[in-house]
């Protein structure tokens, strides 16, 4: 089996100390960081968000696999600086302001890291204005939203039109989700894309940019 065949079977095991070990042993071969991050830990966190869209895997599994493709990547992190990697671009996720809810924030946050995108992690309970002038700054090609609360949903459209106002609605694609949210709702508010669960929105994330 090949170096980048075994580390997916163990991204997929979710087994974070074989993955750090065997993305180790990779890059002492002389194996490119790009080629081990690409080929291995985001290969294999492909296929968990199929799985997961699938129903064959579930969130402590999912989290099991995360975690295992956040030891490789932290291995990794000083290399790809140096081999410039080509990521997806930067993606600005947090949960909107009111509320507190962050389990699903945060696993949808691993998996779109883990395919490849630079992500800037704002928490909980985020003022409408810090998700505008962050994605400014950083020049964030996706804004994440996650809302738990029906009271807390309509603050969504607040950061849509916010951006709208700011001028730059057309740089920034706006990504929604959260237990009450809807593929409706995110079109109702003008949003860009709806994902149901992390493994959804890694696959829209990648269509947005
Ligand atoms: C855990 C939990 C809490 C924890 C949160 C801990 C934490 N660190 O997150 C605590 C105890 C703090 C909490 C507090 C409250 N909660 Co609460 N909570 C839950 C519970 C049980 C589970 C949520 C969860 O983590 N699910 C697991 C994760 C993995 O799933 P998920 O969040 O849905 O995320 C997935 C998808 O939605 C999607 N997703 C999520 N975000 C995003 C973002 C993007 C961009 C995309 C594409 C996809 C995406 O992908 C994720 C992974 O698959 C839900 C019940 C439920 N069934 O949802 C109630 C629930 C959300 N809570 C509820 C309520 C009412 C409250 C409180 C108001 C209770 C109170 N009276 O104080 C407070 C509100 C506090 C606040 N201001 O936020 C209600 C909401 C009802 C409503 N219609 O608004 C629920 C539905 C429970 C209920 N049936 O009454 N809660």
């Amino acid at each position: 089996m090949s170096d980048m065949k075994i580390i997916i079977d163990n991204i997929l095991k979710g087994d974070e100390d074989k993955v750090k070990l065997l993305t180790l042993e990779a890059l002492s071969k002389g194996e490119k960081a790009s080629e081990i991050l690409n080929n291995g830990l985001i290969a294999g966190m492909d296929i968990v968000g199929e799985k997961m869209e699938a129903e064959d895997m579930f969130i402590p599994e999912v989290l099991m696999s995360a975690k295992a493709m956040s030891a490789g990547l932290e291995v990794l992190k000083p290399h790809l600086a140096e081999d410039e990697s080509n990521g997806r671009g930067k993606v600005v996720i947090g949960t909107v302001q009111g509320d507190l809810h962050d389990i699903g924030k945060n696993l949808v946050k691993m998996l779109i890291e883990g395919a490849g995108f630079e992500v800037i992690d704002l928490g909980t309970n985020v003022e409408t204005e810090k998700f505008i002038s962050t994605a400014k700054e950083n020049n964030a090609g996706i804004i994440a939203l996650s809302a738990l609360l029906t009271t807390t949903m309509p603050v969504m459209k607040d950061i849509v039109d916010g951006l709208e106002s700011a001028g730059i609605r057309d740089k920034v694609k706006v990504l929604v989700g959260g237990a009450p949210v809807t593929e409706e709702y995110a079109k109702e508010i003008g949003a860009d894309g709806y994902g149901s669960d992390a493994g959804s929105a890694v696959r829209i994330a990648k269509s947005l940019v």
